[in-house]
């Protein structure tokens, strides 16, 4: 039985990848190296501390503590700036439906995201009071894989972490998902994404009906 869905935010609600990739780039063209969008995938799901240290691996440069404060702090306005101007229209394809499927059978459902930022862009797209409850970077200690940020999540929206359905794009978020004893479905490119549960390209078309035929297997 489906207790409660869980969703990732960037790349599952809204496609807010695009802006971190961007400025992450920006960094990197500062640093003087290359940054591609295939090694953005590495930084995906990652909290942005661990997301800076990869960078920095990619470019090969060692910083000081102080440094990389600053150069976090940099990244984050820049991201910042580029989501303030987000709005509903940003929603993905099928969300909305999907969520006025889990209203009418009253399937409760929350959050559960690694960026300190989810609050803010769930309030510009308009969504926040929708969620039963919210988990996000501010709340955990130890970012995804592990499995913290769902678990809350459950533990939250009181039901059992076997009985939640997590909805993920990013592999680290599937592996937390997975380590929460929980059912992954993964959206994207199956081919990037390993041990999920189940998979589809996007939330588009996906029905209640289509989720619960998969999650009895
Ligand atoms: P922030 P998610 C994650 O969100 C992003 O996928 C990841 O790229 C980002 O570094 C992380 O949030 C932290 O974001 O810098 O805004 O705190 O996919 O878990 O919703
Ligand atoms: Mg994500």
């Amino acid at each position: 039985k489906i207790e409660g869905i869980i969703f990732d935010l960037d790349g599952v609600i809204v496609d807010t990848a695009v802006y971190h990739f961007r400025a992450w780039k920006k960094l990197a063209d500062e640093m003087g190296f290359s940054f591609t969008e295939d090694d953005n995938e590495r930084l995906k799901g990652v909290s942005r501390m661990e997301s800076l240290r990869i960078l920095l691996e990619i470019g090969n440069k060692e910083v000081s503590e102080e440094e990389k404060k600053m150069l976090a702090e940099k990244k984050n306005k820049i991201y910042v700036e580029s989501i303030s101007g987000m709005g509903k229209e940003e929603i993905l394809p099928g969300v909305m439906n999907f969520i006025q499927e889990l209203k009418e059978e009253k399937i409760p459902f929350s959050l559960g995201s690694a960026s300190k930022n989810a609050p803010l862009i769930l309030k510009n797209i308009g969504l926040y009071h929708s969620f039963d409850a919210v988990v996000d970077g501010n709340d955990v200690a130890k970012a995804k894989p592990a499995p913290q940020v769902f678990l809350l999540g459950a533990e939250k929206l009181q039901v059992n972490p076997e009985g939640c359905i997590v909805f993920e794009d990013a592999q680290s978020g599937i592996e937390a998902a997975k380590a929460a004893g929980m059912f992954a479905v993964a959206v994207g490119e199956q081919a990037k994404l390993k041990g999920a549960d189940y998979y589809i390209t996007s939330m588009e078309h996906l029905t209640l009906a289509d989720l619960k035929k998969a999650a009895v297997h």
